[in-house]
């Protein structure tokens, strides 16, 4: 590869050169850089396949400081997404108002999408389409990270199924603090199947990104310190967030709504429960609408998960309140409800938020009724089509891979194994075609009861379908549908079906609790061609 062609791109020369590694790829070089003129995968540095993108939806987004007034008196610093639409009108990108959210990107399946990243923040980033079935070039790798004043040209198709998706960094070791300090936001993705549904839309469909944050006396965020024992446990914040904005309530008519939850969190689960004692009718999961809407008293949402929820409130009288809450439970990892009682090591500086845990129970946001309107949707008995989870046609039926989630010498780790840019283990190649079972196994410390974690399991560039949980203690796990991220209390095990259908190349599996990811809790994955 002739090194000066990439010399006048804003493209990261390194990063570049770095990519020239993986010759089987398939990489060359193209023959100039007109910055954004080119096809992303020719910018980015794989061959032109010499047909032209031409996108529905074209937009830049930037990542960058900015203030926004959460508390009465001084903003809050913090990093923000934000957005400009070049093709595909202006209703393509939702602001929140007063948020340090990113916009809500809308895009409908089959379309093709550009996004032309910018990084304007003081540290090397790159964004994650979190749950989007895209090309191993387009889905983060924290090997594509850009500086400041860095470019990185997304260009995919939209193929997944409707959903609520959503986007944050990815760069190796920093993801935990970035999507702390406000970047992250939601990608929700339309289709017919689910505008035939007879969903509540419009003002009746509400997303509501949940995550926790703790602020000093001056309004500005704190995150935790280097401890290696809060990195073990992840960080938990001390004041719950809806939509960027504590205190949430949220107004509604005596209608039906379509709620859209996603735990944004670093590291807190949610053990969703209604106050008044209504079950939760799930809707929806990670990959969109569930064959049909299923009950449940408890839901956890755990670091990156997404349910959708049903809630009708056309029998309630105006003035009625009620609240989502995270009902308590066991297992939350050090510092939780039931460990806290049990006295060892567990003085201050042992990195876990005593005063409100993992576990704890609480109210995440309230809904009033407002507004008395006529209300004629009724809950559909099917929603889509999901169809069986095939397990015995997989290639691995009988000798599925196994995944160990366990602690090494204060380290979390995979199979023992910590994330390693470039490595792949031979136990992480699959081939391009072929349908494969994944066990994960919580195992917990080991020895150290104490350090049993709770840990959610996220793939990239697929979703999957959950064949089995076994050893579980806890009521509230929606399995059913697609699944991109799953939680995984200590003790339990789960088996996974997913299909590698299409896209070669490399993408990453790793806990989702943030700090746990940061310190390695991940590996490649490679689907070769
Ligand atoms: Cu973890």
């Amino acid at each position: 590869m002739a090194n000066q062609k990439f010399t006048t791109g804003k493209f990261n020369r390194r990063q570049v050169l770095r990519m020239a590694g993986y010759g089987t790829l398939g990489l060359l070089a193209s023959e100039s850089w007109p910055i954004f003129d080119l096809s992303a995968a020719s910018q980015n540095g794989v061959a032109d396949k010499k047909t032209k993108f031409l996108p529905d939806l074209d937009i830049s987004l930037v990542a960058r400081p900015a203030e926004v007034p959460i508390f009465p008196g001084e903003p809050t610093q913090v990093w923000q997404y934000h957005a400009t639409v070049h093709t595909g009108g202006n209703d393509r990108v939702i602001e929140l108002p007063r948020s340090y959210l990113g916009p809500i990107i809308k895009a409908h399946r089959g379309e093709k999408v550009r996004i032309r990243f910018h990084n304007a923040t003081p540290e090397k980033s790159i964004v994650h389409w979190h749950g989007l079935h895209v090309p191993a070039l387009m889905d983060g790798h924290p090997r594509h990270v850009v500086s400041k004043g860095e470019s990185y040209l997304y260009e995919f198709e939209v193929k997944n199924r409707a959903g609520t998706y959503w986007y944050h960094p990815h760069p190796h070791g920093r993801t935990g603090p970035q999507v702390y300090r406000g970047l992250a936001g939601l990608f929700l993705v339309s289709d017919e199947e689910e505008q035939s549904a007879g969903l509540p839309d419009g003002e009746y469909d509400v997303p509501l990104v949940i995550q926790d944050r703790t602020f000093d006396s001056g309004n500005q965020l704190v995150y935790m310190s280097r401890n290696r024992m809060e990195q073990m446990t992840g960080f938990l914040g001390d004041l719950i967030m809806v939509n960027g904005m504590p205190d949430f309530t949220l107004p509604v008519s005596t209608a039906a709504y379509r709620l859209r939850l996603l735990n944004g969190s670093n590291s807190r689960i949610y053990k969703l429960a209604w106050e008044d004692g209504r079950p939760l009718i799930i809707i929806g999961t990670d990959g969109g609408l569930l064959e049909r809407p299923v009950s449940r008293r408890y839901a956890f949402l755990s670091p990156g998960e997404r349910l959708e929820v049903w809630a009708d409130f056309s029998d309630s009288p105006v003035g009625f309140e009620t609240s989502i809450l995270s009902s308590p439970f066991e297992g939350g990892g050090l510092g939780s409800s039931n460990q806290m009682g049990r006295g060892m090591m567990m003085g201050r500086g042992m990195g876990q938020n005593q005063r409100f845990p993992n576990g704890a129970g609480f109210s995440i946001f309230r809904v009033k009724v407002t507004k008395s309107e006529k209300n004629d949707r009724v809950l559909p008995e099917k929603l889509s089509t999901i169809g069986p989870v095939r397990q015995n046609a997989t290639d691995n039926f009988s000798s599925p891979k196994d995944f160990f989630l366990t602690m090494n010498h204060m380290q979390w780790t995979i199979n023992g194994r910590i994330f390693e840019m470039e490595d792949v283990a031979d136990d992480e190649i699959v081939r391009l075609g072929s349908s494969e079972i994944w066990q994960f196994h919580n195992t917990g410390g080991g020895m150290m009861q104490m350090m049993n974690m709770p840990h959610p399991i996220h793939l990239h560039g697929k979703q999957f379908r959950v064949i089995e949980r076994s050893g579980v203690r806890h009521e509230g796990y929606v399995d059913e549908g697609w699944k991109d991220t799953v939680l995984l209390m200590p003790g339990e095990r789960i088996r996974i079906l997913v299909d590698f259908d299409d896209y070669p190349g490399m993408f990453l599996y790793h806990c989702h609790n943030l700090e746990h990811e940061d310190m390695g809790m991940m590996r490649n994955y490679f689907v070769k061609g």
